[in-house]
């Protein structure tokens, strides 16, 4: 049987935690023949590190026989010592009163010091998934703090906004959502992202020609996708967890498994693909191979969709302008 492989999780007594934790230890991330040890990395504070114990007590409980060891931190030193994968969950929420800025500011404090602890103690291949908001940002900057593991190993989650958009076309074009083929999201994890539809497929056939409405495109899809995450919580009271979730395990079970040749979206460092400045963590199309992803390139991109491109660029250059004097 294999060897166990190390699971770093950050903020794992919260609600994506919760949703999260189940799945991966099940073997739904990395396959029903991968053992994983669990290093789960909560914050000092009790009450939270009260919570972690309980969830590691329900974990216990479910007997998941791939579920080779449980650690609970409150030392990113020590829950990333020699991680194999490391799920960057927990992160600082915005709260009342606070400015964007004092948002970036706290969440940069976060991501310096945790990339700092990777690049001390993590495997050397690591391979990192931020979720925590701002995530393209947050991965930039932990990504910088780790000058000695490869920038390729930083990855932000634009998964929930590309199986948002799979969902939305399968229901406006009667599609089966699994059947949907060469879908992506261009850009950064926040309304603005461009979610594009043009090259995507269902049994070879356009998606786009098949739907062939550029006003809905622009009026209703665009703006659903992109302001999902804010109907979630006004109707639940409380933001997308389960959801989040499930695009964290596909996320990582694509780049560890592979996708078959098919396309998958991931924040990944730009080389320059597509004129996005190199090093920025930017939503893009990718394929994966034996842990590897590779960007797919000489997509053309029309009027609409570089102005879309330019946009979200625009806002991920502001978000790393106003971090950069903290790096
Ligand atoms: P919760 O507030 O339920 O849980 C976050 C947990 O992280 C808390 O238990 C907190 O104590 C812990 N935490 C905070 N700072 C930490 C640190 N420095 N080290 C370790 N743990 C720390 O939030 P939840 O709903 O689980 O959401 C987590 C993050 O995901 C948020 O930043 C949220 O904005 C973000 N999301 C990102 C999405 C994406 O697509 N990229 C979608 C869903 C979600 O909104």
């Amino acid at each position: 049987s294999k060897k166990p492989v190390r699971v770093a999780v950050t903020g794992a007594a919260g609600q994506i935690g919760y949703a999260l934790l189940f799945r991966i230890a099940s073997g739904e991330m990395l396959g029903k023949d991968q053992p994983v040890i669990l290093q789960l990395l909560e914050i000092p504070d009790e009450k939270a590190q009260n919570a972690l114990k309980g969830v590691i007590m329900e974990l216990e409980d479910c007997a998941f026989p791939l579920l080779a060891g449980i650690e609970a931190h409150s030392d990113p030193l020590q829950a990333f010592k020699d991680t194999d994968y490391a799920l960057l969950v927990g992160a600082r929420p915005r709260g009342p009163g606070m400015e964007r800025a004092d948002l970036l500011a706290a969440n940069a404090q976060i991501f310096t010091a945790q990339g700092k602890a990777l690049n001390a103690v993590a495997s050397r291949n690591v391979k990192v998934l931020v979720v925590g908001n701002p995530a393209n940002t947050n991965a930039y900057i932990a990504m910088k703090s780790a000058p000695d593991l490869p920038a390729k190993n930083f990855t932000a989650m634009l998964r929930l906004d590309h199986n948002r958009a799979a969902s939305q076309l399968a229901a406006k074009g009667g599609f089966k959502v699994g059947d949907i083929r060469k879908l992506t999201v261009w850009g950064n994890h926040s309304p603005t992202m461009y979610a594009d539809y043009r090259f995507a497929t269902v049994d070879g056939k356009s998606v786009k020609e098949a739907i062939n409405d550029q006003t809905w495109n622009k009026d209703v899809f665009l703006p659903t996708v992109g302001k999902r995450g804010a109907a979630i919580i006004a109707a639940r009271g409380l933001s997308s967890a389960a959801s989040a979730a499930n695009a964290a395990i596909d996320h990582m079970r694509d780049w560890a498994l592979g996708s078959a040749g098919e396309w998958v979206t991931m924040g990944v460092p730009s080389n320059g693909e597509y004129g996005i400045p190199a090093g920025i963590i930017f939503g893009f199309p990718v394929t994966t191979e034996n842990g590897e992803y590779k960007i797919v390139e000489g997509l053309e991109i029309d009027a609409f969709s570089q102005e879309c491109i330019d946009k979200t660029l625009a806002e991920l250059q502001g978000e790393q302008d106003g971090v950069k004097h903290l790096l």
